[in-house]
């Protein structure tokens, strides 16, 4: 009994159903600071305290730190005084704004962002399309201009992605050994949190980061530090614009964006660019060949539906578009975490 097989009490359904509920718990907490303030408080806190340094109500606050102790997100014990919170480990480590591993941003643009086009999956589904004019009142032709449709957009877009990377990045840049390309070019390189872990992991190499003019404006001032030497910019639209010359191309959550006509478009262009004997790393999360999972992979697949013109892919059909554009001897390494890498060679 109580087993997911329980017809009488479906619990996969139950859970599924509330599914949003936990995510927008965490969200709020990470929102209004709780993790924050818990973790420069160096003591467990009332609701109470809590409360009132985050100039919240103690309703609303208790009810929302209660949620975040049967999410394991915080620890309460009840004493003399009443209940005191404290965080988790992973609370610090993941939830605080502060910490290197980070994952605030991301949270918060999932939960202003694509929360708001979420609303809208059922339309999204009937027409195939993503939902900016719906959700924003915004042209959905242009994606990324509807994704940066202001310069605070961009920058939560940026620093989400980054944060991502704070965790994701090292895996799918060891996935191959990379050591023998010094020069590489990050195509839609963004806030450069890939870059630099890949000057880091690879001491030898300089990263070009190749993105639009008003996102290499905002990662020079606000994302990679002046003294980052190994890490240059170019300003560019990878469709309309050239592509400097390189040994490797990393395309890290490019291909996802796009159909398999821009896919193929771009890549027969990186392809004339790069040096012979260089090569094009994909970083995307891959689908199961039987398309029976991961659940996270088929989950951003609906959510480039609601946000962009692209999906999430096989990793055969990553290999197809490599090959198409003109790249051989295409490897697939899968990591077991969120993202996967795919390597073709000119
Ligand atoms: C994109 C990445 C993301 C385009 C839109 C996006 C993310 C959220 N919205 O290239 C971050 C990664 N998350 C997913 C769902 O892939």
């Amino acid at each position: 009994m109580g087993s997911t097989e329980d017809l009488d009490y479906p619990q996969i359904i139950l859970q599924y159903n509330s599914g949003f509920l936990v995510s927008k718990v965490m969200f709020t907490a990470c929102e209004l600071g709780v993790f924050d303030l818990l973790l420069e408080s160096h003591e467990p806190l009332s609701a109470d305290a809590i409360a009132a340094h985050l100039g919240t109500s103690t309703t609303g606050m208790e009810r929302l730190l209660d949620a975040c102790v049967g999410l394991k997100l915080l620890a309460v014990e009840l004493t003399q005084e009443g209940a005191l919170y404290r965080n988790t480990e992973i609370s610090n480590i993941y939830l605080t704004k502060s910490s290197p591993k980070s994952q605030y941003h991301i949270m918060m643009y999932y939960s202003n962002t694509v929360y708001l086009c979420w609303h809208y999956l059922a339309d999204a589904v009937r027409e195939g399309r993503n939902q900016y004019e719906r959700a924003f009142g915004i042209s959905s032709k242009d994606p990324f201009g509807a994704m940066y449709r202001s310069e605070e957009e961009m920058l939560k877009f940026m620093a989400g992605q980054n944060s991502v990377w704070s965790i994701c990045g090292r895996d799918v840049l060891a996935a191959f050994d990379l050591s023998s390309f010094r020069q590489i070019c990050d195509l839609g390189g963004g806030g450069g949190a890939l870059a630099r872990e890949c000057v880091s992991l690879y001491p030898n190499s300089t990263v070009t980061i190749y993105d639009l003019p008003k996102v290499v404006q905002v990662a020079k001032e606000q994302f990679v530090p002046p003294k980052e030497h190994r890490i240059a910019f170019h300003e560019g639209d990878f469709f309309n614009d050239s592509i400097p010359e390189a040994e490797l191309y990393i395309l890290s959550k490019i291909l996802h964006d796009w159909d398999d006509d821009k896919c193929r478009q771009l890549l027969a262009k990186v392809h004339k660019a790069c040096k012979p004997g260089g090569g094009v790393l994909v970083v995307e999360s891959l689908l199961n060949e039987d398309k029976s999972g991961p659940l996270e992979t088929q989950l951003y697949s609906m959510n480039m539906l609601v946000q962009t013109e692209g999906k999430e892919r096989r990793a055969a059909e990553n290999s197809k578009l490599l090959e198409a554009s003109g790249f051989g001897e295409v490897q697939v390494k899968r990591t077991g975490k969120l993202y996967d890498a795919v390597l073709g060679r000119k």
